[in-house]
């Protein structure tokens, strides 16, 4: 039934694929925290969704499924290239993520960023009506909320960083800083997954768009912008049934013979599960473990390194470089320590079904989860929710530099992510710790991700929005 205010949420991609089934084409829900989150708000309100479909050119007329309104966004080849992969993942994903990587400033880009953001804008103005709720997400589209406005004064507008919102120092590179901000200010909700975030956004809007207030309420032309943490969460009812499932617990099983079976006694088993991203810190990770294994107080009898990695954006050529290192560096890792039977590391480039990949949580002693910067990183949650009624627990080896440390810093080994040495010293740490110690970590890691799963966070989110 729809209500009378609904909730418009406008994300870079739709909710739906479209998959070819019994030779006709059709449309399938993704699957994705953020997607199931949002739904029971969406079909509950009779809302809609503003997005791209994947596919350049002409966007397929608006449709329902599954009692949510979708309305498809056109983009074309050209603003794909220059947007999306050009602005969007070339400029700010390093600017946002301490410039990593050097960030490329090109006006060439930046004027398709605002045409599509304003393609956006209009097709949200076209599906809300007055009262509405909007909520728009992440850095593809931070220019949608004030171009919103304009079009349309009265709805409640939110935006949410799915990535961190960077130190004034760097924010201030960006020829269009003013822009930016004047963009994300035109939401009554500014959201970001740290308060460490929302303070770089606040600091930046005073700085540089004429904004006053505090950390945490920006006064911007005459309106009222709160600027806060909303840390995202899992889908833990999700993870809890699949991993007790007993297709799982059996594949676990399977999974330690496969990587952890020795002749006399059980190999420790890290793992690395990431999009293959520079900033996931995997290549430090490898030559943290590398130099574990140099320094002999381990070998490939008592422990294995597997890494699971998404491929991702392979256009952008910093990605294929990425690729291309980390496959030579496990090479030379696994040529030079490997034993027969024995591997080093175990490199898998691809994408896991849902249940495998929950199956290798549960296998794994200790999860790396080691990036040079990241807004949240679902995965280290996962992992802990994974190890559900498991007795042999698991050690979670956290980046100081994830949002997600916040949060889990008392039950994780936090650790620098650039420090080789550092690394490789807790991953001995991890390998020896007696397990009591591990279990005990482990309650505690429980305990925090259980004070917040996806729904609450999207709850929490729109609750502000509406009060
Ligand atoms: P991402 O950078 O994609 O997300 P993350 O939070 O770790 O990072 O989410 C990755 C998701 O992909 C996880 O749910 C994980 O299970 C899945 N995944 C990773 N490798 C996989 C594999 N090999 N096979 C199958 N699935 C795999 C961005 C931000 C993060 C933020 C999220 C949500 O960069 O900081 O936490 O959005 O806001």
């Amino acid at each position: 039934m729809a209500s009378k205010n609904r909730l418009i949420v406008v994300a870079n991609r739709l909710p739906v694929n479209r998959v070819k089934k019994k030779g006709r084409l059709a449309w399938e829900t993704s699957p994705g925290g953020l997607v199931s989150a949002l739904k029971p708000f969406l079909t509950e309100t009779g809302g809609s969704w503003v997005g791209w479909g994947g596919s350049p050119g002409k966007a397929p007329t608006p449709f329902t499924h599954e009692n949510i309104q979708i309305r498809p966004v056109s983009v074309t080849a050209e603003q794909v290239e220059k947007f999306y992969a050009g602005f969007s993942n070339a400029t700010l994903w390093p600017l946002y993520h301490d410039c990593v990587r050097t960030p490329q400033f090109h006006r060439r880009w930046w004027w398709p960023y605002v045409d599509v953001n304003r393609q956006f804008a209009e097709a949200a103005a076209a599906e809300a009506k007055p009262g509405d709720t909007v909520w728009v997400h992440d850095y593809q589209l931070q220019l949608v909320p004030a171009m919103l406005r304009e079009i349309m004064p009265d709805v409640r507008i939110g935006f949410f960083l799915h990535i961190p919102f960077p130190p004034l120092e760097l924010f201030a590179q960006l020829p269009w800083r003013r822009e930016i901000l004047t963009g994300i200010l035109g939401a009554d909700i500014a959201g970001f997954q740290t308060p460490q975030g929302a303070r770089n956004f606040s600091a930046a809007c005073k700085r540089y768009a004429e904004a006053s207030g505090t950390d945490t309420k920006l006064e911007h032309r005459g309106h009222t912008v709160v600027s806060k943490a909303f840390p995202i969460s899992i889908d833990i009812e999700n993870v809890e049934q699949a991993v007790t499932s007993k297709e799982v617990i059996d594949r676990a099983e399977e999974l330690r013979k496969d990587f952890a079976s020795k002749r006399a006694g059980e190999r420790k088993i890290l793992l690395g599960v990431d999009r293959l991203d520079y900033t996931k810190g995997i290549e430090i990770r490898l030559r943290a473990y590398e130099e574990l294994l140099r320094r002999g107080a381990h070998t490939v009898d008592d422990c294995v390194l597997v890494q699971v990695a998404v491929p991702s954006r392979e256009t952008v050529g910093e990605y294929a470089e990425l690729r291309a290192f980390v496959e030579r560096l496990t090479g030379r890792i696994n040529g030079e320590y490997g034993q027969a039977g024995r591997t080093a590391v175990h490199y898998f480039r691809r994408n896991l079904d849902y249940k495998e990949l929950m199956a290798f949580y549960r296998a794994a002693d200790v999860m790396l989860v080691t990036p040079l910067r990241d807004g949240m990183n679902l995965v280290a949650k996962e992992y802990v929710i994974a190890k559900t009624g498991e007795e042999r627990a698991g050690t979670l080896v956290l980046s100081e530099f994830a949002g997600a440390a916040n949060e889990l810093g008392g039950g994780a080994l936090l650790v620098n992510p650039h420090d080789v040495d550092g690394l490789a010293a807790t991953m001995d740490v991890s390998i020896t710790m007696p397990e009591s110690e591990v279990q005990r970590r482990m309650g505690l890691l429980q305990r925090a991700v259980r004070k917040n799963d996806v729904y609450g966070w999207a709850h929490g989110f729109l609750e502000a929005l509406r009060s």
